[in-house]
This record gives C-alpha cells, structure tokens and sequence, in this order.
C-alpha cells in the first residue's frame, strides 16, 4: 500500500497544553510520527497540490489566522504558542476582531491546541499527504495511508481543537467529491469524536459521516458525538454517531463497526475515507477503551471486506512505544 508523509510536518512541536486543570506536555509530538515511519518502513513524499483544496473546506479568516497568528502573538509581546484563553459563547454578536488574543478565541475550540509559528507548515504538509493518498486511491489503489500528523478530526471550517488545525479527512472528501466521485464516506475510529468533520459536512446530503467514538457524556469534545446528533436539512440523516462506554472491547467496538459498515453501505459511497485513531489501544495515556494491537488488523479486515476505494488518515494514537505496531496491524488488514 502506498504511503505518504513530508518531514516538514515534524516541524511543529508545541511545548505545553492545558491538560486536567495545569499545563503538561503537548502529547501529540513529533516522535509519533518517526514510530509509525519506523514502524512501516518509510513513506513517500506527497505532491504539492497547492491551498485549493484547504480552502474549499476551511474558511478564509481562519487560515489567515493560522498562518500569521504566530507572529501577532509575539508582536504583542507574548511569550510561547499561541493559546485561547477567552472564547466568543454563542450569545455573544459576531464581532470583526483584530486582537490576536480575540481571534485566537474566534478561532479555536479548547487550550490544548497551541499555534506555533512551524503549525502552517506542517499542517499544509499533513493536508497533502492526504491528498496524495487520495490520488493514489483515484488512480486506482483499493487503499493508501497518510500518515497525517498533526492530525484533522476535531479542526472545524473556522476553528482548530484537539490538536487539530487542518481537518485532513474533510479536505480529503471534498477533494474526491470535486474530481467526481458523487457520494463519499468518513468512517472515524479514533477513541475521540471527529467533532469538526461532523460540523463541516452536517447539513451534507453528499458526504456521509459515522464515527464510533468515547461516550461524550464522559470524554472529550462533550459537546458533540451525541447518539441524537444525525444531520440537518439536506444531511439529515448522514451523520452516524455511535458512543462506547469507557472499557470497550474489540467485541464492542467491532460490533459499533459492523452498524456504521452497514449504515455506509445503505448510503452506497464511491469512496471511503478512514480517520484512523491508534488512541483506543487499551494502554493509550489519555484514552479508555481496551482494543488489542492484533484487534487493529480485525477491524481494518471487517472495513476492507465491503470492497471500497479506501483513503486512511492518521488521526490520534498517544502511546508512542505501541503506536508504530498498531498502525501496522491496521494496514496489515487492508
Ligand atoms: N483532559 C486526537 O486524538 N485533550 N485528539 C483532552 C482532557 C484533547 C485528542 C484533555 C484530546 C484531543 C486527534
Ligand atoms: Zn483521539
């Protein structure tokens, strides 16, 4: 299966995140991503396909803030990465903002995300890999992995969260729906709800979105991933939120699977589009289900078996010491 990834997104290393009420070190580091390359004997580096595809997802503003956020935030004397620490809450009017400290509010969901001045670049990288994943699938692959890092699911159109800031996944469907593939499926089986790839195609008749996920009643993002949470208006209906209870197991878990394989089957996509969590290993330091590294290889045969074109993107996964094993079960089933 063809592989890719650019070492410049190794380039953003955030130092600290808000974490269980202090500040601890940023989990999602670079070294995940030198295990999983280890793991699975290197990549290839994607194609440069430009910010098109970025754009046709992510709102305009919010780029900008990505890319010139950095700056701002040390010209107005502030030391570290940029981090929100006041957020807009839906009562407030939607204001025209230019204080750094205002937007990083606008544009973001939590404080565990920080904006370093390396971010831009590695998360652009990250998109391409996953664009170039894609063209492997539309050229005609059954499968190709894209070692996304940092990762996508919890990045909105106009906000970054969950150690997110480009929705890898999204740019990845829209993507494929603009070189003609007329329905599209996102599958996301990280341990945490994909809360920005649910906001970005939630009123989508086109894009169909199913993720198994930690109870929100317990587990971060709380305020989405919600079982009554289908879709509005012409997407009512697409959105498919399955939660597990902490301790899951693969026959929970598989079973969670088997109903989203279902409920993408009845949509009938062209594509289907993996946003893959190594999180729910059962010895991950943030996370609480109790999946195998050998399960990985069960799931990905249970995905690969319904037969469609298959994009995978990296998404979580914070034991560094197991996560290069567990993506290479995971691929070993596909
Ligand atoms: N104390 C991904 O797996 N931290 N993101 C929660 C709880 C955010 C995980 C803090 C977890 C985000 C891509
Ligand atoms: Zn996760």
């Amino acid at each position: 299966m063809k592989r890719f990834f650019d070492p410049r997104q190794l380039a953003h290393a955030p130092l600290k995140e808000l974490h269980n009420g202090g500040f601890t070190d940023f989990a999602e580091k670079p070294m995940r991503a030198e295990a999983i390359l280890a793991a699975i004997g290197g990549a290839d580096l994607p194609a440069d396909h430009g910010e098109a595809a970025i754009s046709a997802v992510h709102d305009a503003g919010y780029l900008d803030f990505l890319k010139t956020g950095p700056a701002r935030w040390a010209a107005a004397g502030r030391p570290g990465d940029v981090i929100g620490y006041i957020w807009p809450i839906a009562r407030r009017r939607p204001l025209k903002l230019d204080r750094i400290d205002a937007l990083a509010g606008r544009y973001s969901l939590d404080a565990s995300t920080p904006l370093t001045a390396e971010t831009w670049d590695a998360a652009y990288w990250s998109a391409q890999s996953v664009l170039s994943a894609l063209d492997a699938v539309l050229a005609g692959d059954h499968a190709a992995f894209a070692l996304c890092r940092p990762p996508g699911h919890h990045a909105g159109a106009d906000y970054l969260g969950g150690y997110c800031y480009l929705n890898t996944a999204a740019i990845a469907a829209q993507a494929a729906r603009d070189a003609g593939a007329k329905r599209v499926a996102i599958l996301d089986i990280d341990y945490h709800h994909g809360n920005g790839t649910q906001d970005i195609f939630w009123t989508r008749s086109d894009v169909f979105y199913a993720s198994i996920h930690a109870d929100p009643a317990t587990d971060y993002p709380f305020f989405w991933g919600h079982a009554d949470e289908t879709g509005e208006g012409h997407g009512a209906g697409t959105t498919l939120n399955l939660p597990l209870a902490q301790g899951a197991d693969l026959a929970a878990f598989r079973a969670a699977q088997t109903a989203a394989l279902d409920a993408i089957a009845r949509f009938g996509p062209d594509l289907l589009i993996v946003s893959f969590g190594a999180d729910t290993w059962e010895g991950d330091p943030i996370s609480f289900f109790r999946l195998a590294t050998a399960d990985y290889t069960t799931l990905a045969r249970d995905i690969a078996g319904r037969g469609w074109p298959t994009v995978i993107a990296m998404e979580g996964g914070y034991a560094i010491e197991a996560l290069g094993a567990n993506v290479t079960s995971l691929l070993a089933g596909f």
